[in-house]
């Protein structure tokens, strides 16, 4: 069975007529269907190019950025972007790699609360309540691979993640060391976009004002990263929208 989703699931590639949008209903949005109910919905133009870089200097200048030392296998290691976490006041504290990054509030950051206000109309029944924000300040700056599992966010988590500036790439890579429940053996997503060492990728190249959408198994069954990109001159700014439980 389908997992319940937030945003309606209307059966896209499958059962499309030949003339019809297979996004209707998604605002321009693109599914891409990993397969064993995992899925990821792509907004190239989510917001205008001008809102966003209004966007962008906003949060350069205004956001408390620090660059915190977490702990990778046990060993410090300063975190190889810059970050900032926005919460709800009294939830859970979040807490990744030994860090325990303080919540600052939304009040304080009002463009914040226009963003999520944006996401909230386009993911009607959504209720992010937290945010972690990342900014890359080149392309030695990355985020390695990862899935945003913590458990204060549940077990399927929607996550929403709006990029500034610079474009880089966004790569998903299933998870290799357990099968996933209710896996069938040999059945591939329907959009697999490269294979690598046997190793089901994707790759998404995430624009200026873009939203991408990660939902149903995601977290459990594939990883995420931003990898270096010696060619990416100027700085990104990320912004993951999250549902603490
Ligand atoms: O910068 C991105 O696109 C991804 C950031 C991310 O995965 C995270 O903050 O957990
Ligand atoms: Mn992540």
């Amino acid at each position: 069975m389908k997992q319940q989703t937030l945003i309606p699931d209307s059966g896209f590639t499958d059962h499309q007529s030949p003339n019809s949008n297979p996004n209707d209903g998604l605002n321009g949005g693109k599914v891409t269907d990993l397969g064993n109910g995992s899925d990821i919905v792509y907004f190239p133009r989510f917001l205008t190019p001008e809102k966003s870089w209004g966007y962008l200097h906003y949060l350069n200048k205004h956001i408390p950025w620090t660059r915190p030392t977490i702990r990778v296998f046990g060993k410090p290691c300063v975190q190889p972007r810059d970050v900032c976490y926005i919460a709800t006041e009294g939830l859970k504290e979040l807490s990744y790699s030994g860090y325990k990054p303080d919540a600052h509030s939304w009040d304080d950051f009002p463009p914040l609360k226009e963003i999520l206000d944006e996401v909230h109309k386009a993911f009607p029944g959504s209720h992010f309540n937290s945010l972690l924000l990342n900014r890359y300040n080149s392309g030695n700056d990355y985020v390695g691979w990862h899935a945003d599992d913590e458990k204060l966010y549940g077990d399927n988590p929607e996550i929403a993640s709006i990029s500034f500036g610079c474009e880089r790439d966004f790569l998903l890579k299933k998870r290799s060391y357990k099968k996933s429940q209710g896996e069938v053996e040999g059945e591939p997503p329907s959009k697999r976009l490269k294979k690598s060492n046997g190793v089901e990728q994707y790759s998404f190249n995430l624009k200026h004002g873009s939203l991408l959408l990660m939902r149903g198994n995601t977290q459990r069954d594939w990883l995420h990263s931003v990898p270096k990109r010696l060619k990416a001159g100027s700085t990104r700014v990320n912004l993951t929208f999250r549902r603490v439980m």
